[in-house]
């Protein structure tokens, strides 16, 4: 990881001493397209997490602290991040879960993507790339979604693997998602958004290559209970999250009984949740 997250992490008091193995690794269509917007519902447990989720939302349920951060000393707590982004982006999304499963009361900025306002001056100060989302963390400027987990599984040392090993293989499938599984929040996005409407031929090929992953990730959860190993890590939150919105890109995720059932065991995890209901609406500080 950067050296910031380093930095952080060394500083976040509630982490536990990495055990010697992992100190130095921290060096280190989709039926094509399916024909009606009917397919929804990924599978039947999301539709009822979503459902439960969006009522907790409602009711302004706050987030559980996790057993991390609440054992240690409010003086020694590490600050409270601050997460700028948007509900309807799968990116901020996976940021949101990984807070919420981690037990990190955060503050939340909502970025109006429509009004340009990713590209002001204050914002690009805070993310050259113009995009959401970011995470301010003490004094840190964390962009692009998957480094941010990683941040954040090294900074409260949750979801990350127990050993060098471990921490390589979620590392690995972090990057693998951002490779493969994109196709599958890109095809969300042609499908969802009228703004980003593409021609048949290049929604056939984003959706071959959805469905590639999707066989591919099957494949391997055949014989692994989460992504990276017998553990949940931020590799399981980032390709949920994707997972979890596959009805808005029209693909029916029962189609991959191994996906299916992996992502049933994943919203059975302590502050799992359907990703829209991890992530607040509007401002939020200090709630
Ligand atoms: N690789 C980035 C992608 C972030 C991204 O694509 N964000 C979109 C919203 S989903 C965005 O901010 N789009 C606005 C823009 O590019 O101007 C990540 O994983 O964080």
């Amino acid at each position: 990881m950067a050296k910031a997250t380093k930095k952080a992490a060394k500083k976040a008091p509630a982490a536990k001493k990495a055990p010697a193995g992992k100190a130095s690794a921290k060096k280190a269509a989709a039926r094509p397209a399916a024909r009606k917007r009917k397919v929804l519902a990924a599978t039947p447990a999301i539709a009822k997490a979503a459902a439960k989720s969006a009522r907790r939302a409602a009711r302004g349920a706050r987030i559980l602290k996790g057993p991390a951060v609440a054992a240690a000393p409010a003086a020694r707590r590490p600050a409270r991040p601050v997460l700028h982004g948007l509900w309807l982006s799968i990116p901020a999304c996976k940021v949101g879960l990984a807070l919420s499963m981690m037990g990190v009361d955060f503050d939340y900025r909502h970025v109006d993507l429509s009004s340009g306002a990713q590209k002001s001056a204050e914002f690009l100060a805070r993310n050259r790339f113009g995009q959401v989302p970011v995470l301010e963390h003490e004094g840190h400027h964390v962009a692009q979604s998957n480094v941010i987990l990683h941040y954040l599984a090294d900074a409260y040392d949750q979801f990350l693997g127990r050993s060098a090993a471990e921490e390589i293989r979620v590392e690995e499938w972090l990057q693998w998602d951002q490779d493969r599984m994109s196709s599958l929040a890109m095809l969300r996005s042609m499908k969802r958004f009228p703004r980003y409407k593409q021609p048949d031929e290049v929604v056939a090929f984003v959706s071959g290559r959805a469905v590639q992953a999707l066989d591919f990730l099957d494949h391997h959860l055949g014989t692994s209970k989460f992504v990276a190993g017998p553990r949940p890590t931020v590799a399981d939150i980032a390709i949920f999250a994707t997972v979890a919105l596959a009805d808005e890109a029209e693909v029916e995720i029962a189609r991959w009984p191994n996906v299916r059932a992996w992502a049933e065991r994943f919203l059975k995890l302590p502050g799992a949740m359907h990703p829209y209901a991890a992530m607040p609406r509007e401002d939020r500080i200090g709630g």
